[in-house]
């Protein structure tokens, strides 16, 4: 962090019907954006996660504008010059979408390119910061601390659930998968990790730093790919390859910041 720029690949999680009711007149797909370093992970989401209390804007983006992204405002801003809306610097907002809590967006259900769960939803996480990426985390359980320490909170917090209408359907049904292995960590190195550290929830900055120390040099360079199409290959050298298919099929887009 903070050493020269960062590229990411943004994940086009598609909003399915029925969307939440602060959408309802919008035409066009609209996609959360979110932010991964990771592109080869994509298999093993299990939900996306927003801020509650982030705001993020809803804007035209995308090949002639035809679909919506839905970003932080700083984001969308970053977008636009990065050939992503169709005028250099100019983002058009969605009218009265300006400014959309992710409260108001919590529940929706999603298609999420490449994940083995047909289904996926939108789903609190309290530590996403506003300033990094699009505010928009896909939440990959098996492989990111962070992402399985929000996921067990939810599952074992019924009011936290409650407090964000969250339903059990939305959450229950959904596990870790078996995507990368790790030598030393196995094939599900947050659970691993998390399990190891004792770590009770998403809150525990210092464990949660730990396990993350541990787990994510390892499965970037040292991960062997357990499926898709580059099944027994390096989590490195497949990153790019698995970046690209996603962008070819118009399901991501790169970001840089
Ligand atoms: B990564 P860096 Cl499987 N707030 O994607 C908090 N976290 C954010 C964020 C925000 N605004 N925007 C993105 N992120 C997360 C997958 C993943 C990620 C795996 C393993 C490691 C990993 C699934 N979540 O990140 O500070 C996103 O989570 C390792 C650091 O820019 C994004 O990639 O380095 C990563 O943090 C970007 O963090």
């Amino acid at each position: 962090e903070g050493v020269g720029p960062q590229e990411y690949t943004l994940v086009k999680l598609e909003i399915l019907d029925p969307k939440p009711k602060i959408l309802a007149a919008v035409v066009k797909p609209v996609y959360l954006v979110a932010a991964t370093l990771r592109p080869e992970t994509m298999y093993g989401q299990t939900n996306v996660y927003l801020h509650p209390d982030i705001a993020y804007s809803a804007f035209y983006a995308g090949p002639k504008e035809k679909e919506v992204f839905i970003a932080t405002k700083r984001a969308a801003r970053n977008l636009s010059y990065q050939n992503l809306t169709n005028e250099f610097g100019k983002v058009n907002f969605v009218e009265g979408l300006e400014k959309v809590y992710g409260k108001d967006l919590l529940g929706a259900a999603l298609k999420a390119p490449l994940a083995a769960y047909e289904k996926v939803y939108a789903l609190p996480m309290l530590t996403i910061k506003d300033e990094k990426g699009t505010g928009v985390v896909t939440s990959v359980p098996s492989d990111a601390p962070d992402d399985l320490a929000a996921l067990n909170d939810l599952k074992k917090k019924k009011p936290l659930r409650e407090k964000y209408n969250i339903t059990d359907e939305m959450v229950m049904p959904y596990v870790p998968i078996p995507i990368i292995d790790i030598p030393e960590y196995g094939n599900l190195a947050a659970v691993t990790m998390v399990e190891k550290l004792k770590i009770e929830s998403q809150n525990e900055k210092e464990k949660l730093e730990e396990a993350k120390r541990e787990v994510y040099l390892k499965g970037f360079y040292d991960g062997i790919m357990l499926v898709g199409e580059y099944k027994g290959r390096k989590t490195a050298d497949v990153k790019k390859l698995i970046q690209e298919d996603l962008i070819k099929k118009n399901l991501a887009v790169k970001y840089v910041e």
